[in-house]
């Protein structure tokens, strides 16, 4: 990864004066014309060799040439962007933080390359040193708003804020340190909480490890700042790395860590542990008093855990990862092939695939049925390195569960309980009231398979690359038994037409496709999306009164010309309409707008096996494939993908996409509707044309949990907070407003139009009165859009249906209101930000 910190060392040889050199003066005097006149005639890349040249040789510049050289800069970066040079960039960008290490927005703008490119983290910390450098610079705010979920994950929040949690790890860290352990290595310190109880309890010495370098940062800060930076050696580091003596000078009595995730194993801990009670911990202890002496012995805080599992019918699960519809926008699905969301644990291994998928079981909208008692799907025991090395070895275990509710099998849902110590346990149940989710392994084989009480679920749970994986095979019905894999099928209980299978088989291999992989794989949100068919309705509307409306006009100028010029014309009627879809991602909008005749749509999807069950799905439904092309195989680069088609034809229609699945507007889409415009034909229009965002006023705890370390009380006694909030972010996304724990004091109001047809017609700022309607303390401000595709069509982001989220913008400071009052509330749109402040108003205000 580039290294921007990397900077020049100043020797004393600089700081000595030099000599006036005539020959160098000559050199920088010339190279400084030279970067001039090239920049003027737009050749970046040379301008920039010779303003490092300049920079180099005669700093004295530096001042006086900024502005040139960071605008030589960003225009070379973006040549070699668009060619792909990406090293390179990066190489000039390092090369100009040399010379610039605190400028702003040289970072700022080598962060937004790094989270083009993928590199989120380091995408954050560029943003957050250009924000820190300058508290008030709009663009690495909104930069660093956008990732600081990566930097610092909101669920260090929650954590801090469950005290519950919190107190129970520091009882069972004081009872272990004052039962002998003496050394403490606390894996994945985070803020370093942890690893403060062990010192406060008074191990002798304490270790800490942490492999996110903000999260190490960020730790360093909390313990110097609790008076422990001389106690406690904090490593910026991953556990696996770690050998005694380079990193820890002798083994240790105790690991305490909390590294689990809702999974119980996504974030390594076998193996860290493995690993620990391999090279990092004392021997365990082997039966009561066997040594007497604790201290020579080692142990792990948690010592065990217990795994849990549930099938459940839930709808709004199922939406997310299996087509669920049959007909979508007038187009029958039944052509489209197996779908797939990337969320699997399906007998074949495949490396694409989560196992699991994380959700709120309570807050999930619909709610869910459990359609058999929790079982315990495994135990394990952290002190017994053993039974962790067995893991992965583990034979496949079958487990059978009684049916005692009919419904559907959507999936199983997997919690823990953490035992501590044997007398102390954490749970992450679905009923227990903490901040932790579940695990879940969505259902994709068996398409509404419906079990009935007195059925029984047989499910493999087994341990594979660490994660364990829950997977319901078969059903067991009145002694027959019915597999729910149709893989599962062919390998378990003989195929019945062996001929087939061997065709099948042969076809495969002639076209390198792997026989069992062949479906395609859908994010959750496009599988929602598709499963939307409100959605795709007032599509098919929309475009189809456009396109009627523009097949009138063609004509009425086919009859005027004809009537003026008294010939036959060339009939252009009978000819097409382009229509191009430019959303994110899986659409079926251009095969939409395809099927309405008389249109050539241009599609975005890239992924080749997409772009087949298109082609599909187009065959099946009667769509000439020549009416469906996909855009970006007629484009070298994604910048051409809002250029007209080759032939003189402007489109008829452009659908932009306009609302992040996080409920957040997409970013540049005000510039891309602007070129869009640009491009159509007269009459011609942009799907959506306005969006309207609405808004209402609440008081959620929730929120304030998920979004800062909250209360003026420290937390275990530890200076923690205004560190960690430093990550505080006014945006909250993702949301599910119809479960979010809020009281509503407010109706819902018009807080913003977009108009995408009229750019310029758009405010930036707007001030909204609105009353509450009754008392509280208004914490947040949800918001939500209405998507308007014309002036009477339009599709809202808060659908039940819908596979959006919404968003909510958390106040710094509740706002406490009367009933009745009158709150002005301050909009703002940069860019594509939306902020929102909130104000009472005195005089009782009226509304805009
Ligand atoms: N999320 C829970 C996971 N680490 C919690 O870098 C529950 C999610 C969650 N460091 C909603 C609610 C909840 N060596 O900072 C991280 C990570 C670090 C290591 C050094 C290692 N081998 C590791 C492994 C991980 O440990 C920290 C905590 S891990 C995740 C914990 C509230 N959504």
């Amino acid at each position: 990864m580039p290294n921007a910190s990397a900077r020049p060392k100043h020797g004393r040889r600089t700081r000595r004066r030099r000599r006036p050199d005539p020959a160098r003066n000559e050199l920088v005097s010339s190279s400084l014309e030279s970067a001039q006149q090239c920049l003027f005639s737009q050749d970046y890349g040379t301008a920039f060799v010779h303003y490092l040249l300049v920079l180099n040789l005669a700093p004295v510049f530096k001042d006086f040439a900024k502005e040139s050289f960071r605008f030589t800069l960003f225009k070379w970066a973006e040549e070699l962007d668009s060619v792909g040079r990406i090293q390179d960039l990066f190489d000039c960008y390092e090369q100009a933080l040399e010379l610039y290490p605190a400028d702003e927005v040289i970072l700022n703008s080598m962060g937004e390359h790094l989270f083009r490119m993928g590199f989120r983290d380091e995408a954050a910390g560029h943003f957050h040193k250009a924000l820190k450098l300058r508290p008030d610079f709009p663009e690495a705010r909104e930069n660093f708003y956008r990732v600081a979920n990566w930097l610092v994950e909101r669920w260090h929040f929650l954590m801090l804020n469950d005290h519950g949690r919190n107190r129970k790890y520091q009882q069972a860290i004081q009872k272990a340190v004052q039962n002998g352990c003496n050394t403490v290595l606390d894996i994945g310190t985070g803020t370093g909480i942890l690893g403060m109880c062990a010192k406060k309890a008074g191990a002798a010495e304490v270790y800490a490890c942490e492999l996110s370098k903000t999260m190490y940062e960020l730790a360093c800060e909390v313990v110097t700042a609790n008076g422990m930076d001389g106690s406690i050696k904090i490593l910026h580091m991953k556990s696996l790395d770690m050998e005694v003596p380079k990193d820890v000078p002798h083994r240790v009595s105790l690991v305490v860590t909390e590294t689990v995730d809702a999974g119980l194993f996504g974030e390594g801990i076998i193996e860290s542990l493995i690993h620990a009670w391999h090279h990092l911990l004392l021997p365990p202890q082997r039966g009561e008093n066997e040594f007497g002496d604790r201290s020579a012995t080692g142990r792990v805080i948690p010592a065990g855990a217990t795994v849990f599992g549930m099938a459940v019918e839930c709808l709004e699960i199922r939406r997310h990862h299996r087509l669920c519809v049959a007909e979508v926008g007038g187009l029958s699905m039944a052509a489209a092939g197996e779908l797939r969301s990337p969320v699997s644990c399906s007998s074949e291994p495949d490396d694409s695939m989560e196992p699991y998928t994380t959700e709120r079981l309570s807050r999930l909208p619909g709610g869910y049925k459990p359609l058999t008692e929790p079982f315990t799907a495994l135990n394990i025991d952290f002190n017994n390195v053993q039974e962790l090395e067995g893991l992965s070895s583990r034979e496949v275990q079958e487990v059978r569960l009684l049916v005692t509710q009919e419904g559907v099998l959507d999936a199983l849902a997997v919690w823990f309980q953490l035992h501590l110590d044997e007398e102390s346990s954490l749970s992450t149940g679905p009923q227990e009231d903490t901040c932790w989710e579940q695990a879940i392994y969505p259902e994709h084989s068996a398409k509404g398979f419906v079990l009935k009480p007195g059925d029984e679920l047989i499910v493999e749970v087994s341990c594979r690359d660490a994660y364990l994986r829950l997977c319901s095979v078969a059903v067991l019905r009145g002694g027959h038994k019915i597999p729910l894999d149709k893989h599962v099928d062919s390998q378990y209980s003989g195929n019945p037409n062996p001929e087939a299978e061997l065709c099948s088989a042969l076809a495969c291999l002639q076209t390198g496709q792997s026989q069992t992989k062949d479906f395609c794989v859908l994010e959750c949100s496009e599988m929602a999306l598709l499963n939307n068919q409100e959605y795709h309705l007032s599509f098919c509307v929309a475009l189809a009164k456009l396109i009627s409306q523009l097949k009138v006009k063609c004509q009425n100028q086919e009859q005027e010309s004809a009537f003026q010029s008294d010939r036959a014309v060339s009939a252009n009627c009978s000819s097409m309409f382009y229509v191009l879809d430019v959303s994110e991602g899986f659409s079926l909008l251009s095969l939409i707008a395809a099927g309405q005749g008389h249109v050539k749509a241009y599609s975005s999807v890239e992924k080749t096996k997409q772009q087949e069950v298109l082609k599909r799905l187009a065959r099946s439904n009667d769509i000439s494939e020549q009416h469906l092309e996909f855009w970006l195989n007629h484009t070298e680069d994604e910048q051409g993908m809002l250029q007209r088609p080759s032939r003189e034809k402007l489109w008829s229609a452009i659908i932009l996409d306009c609302v992040e699945t996080c409920g957040l507007i997409r970013q540049k889409l005000m510039e891309k509707a602007s070129l869009a415009r640009c491009l159509l034909e007269e009459g011609g229009r942009i799907f959506p044309a306005k969006i309207v965002v609405y808004g209402m006023l609440v008081e959620s705890d929730t929120l304030l949990l998920e979004s800062a370390v909250q209360g003026q009380e420290p937390t275990l006694g530890f200076n923690i907070a205004p560190f960690i909030n430093q990550f505080t972010v006014p945006v909250h996304v993702f949301l599910d407003f119809s479960t979010l724990e809020c009281r509503h004091l407010s109706e819902s109001v018009e807080l913003f139009v977009l108009d995408l047809m009229d750019t310029n017609a758009n405010y930036i700022h707007r001030e909204v009165k609105l009353q509450a309607t009754s008392a509280g303390r208004v914490t947040a401000i949800p918001f939500w859009y209405h998507i308007y595709l014309d002036q009477e069509i339009s599709v809202s982001t808060l659908n039940q249906n819908s596979h959006w989220k919404q968003a909510a913008v958390v106040l710094q400071q509740p706002l406490e209101v009367r009933a009745g009052e009158w709150v002005r509330l301050a909009v703002k749109l940069h860019k594509s930000t939306i902020s929102i402040s909130a104000h009472i108003e005195n005089a009782p205000g009226q509304m805009e």
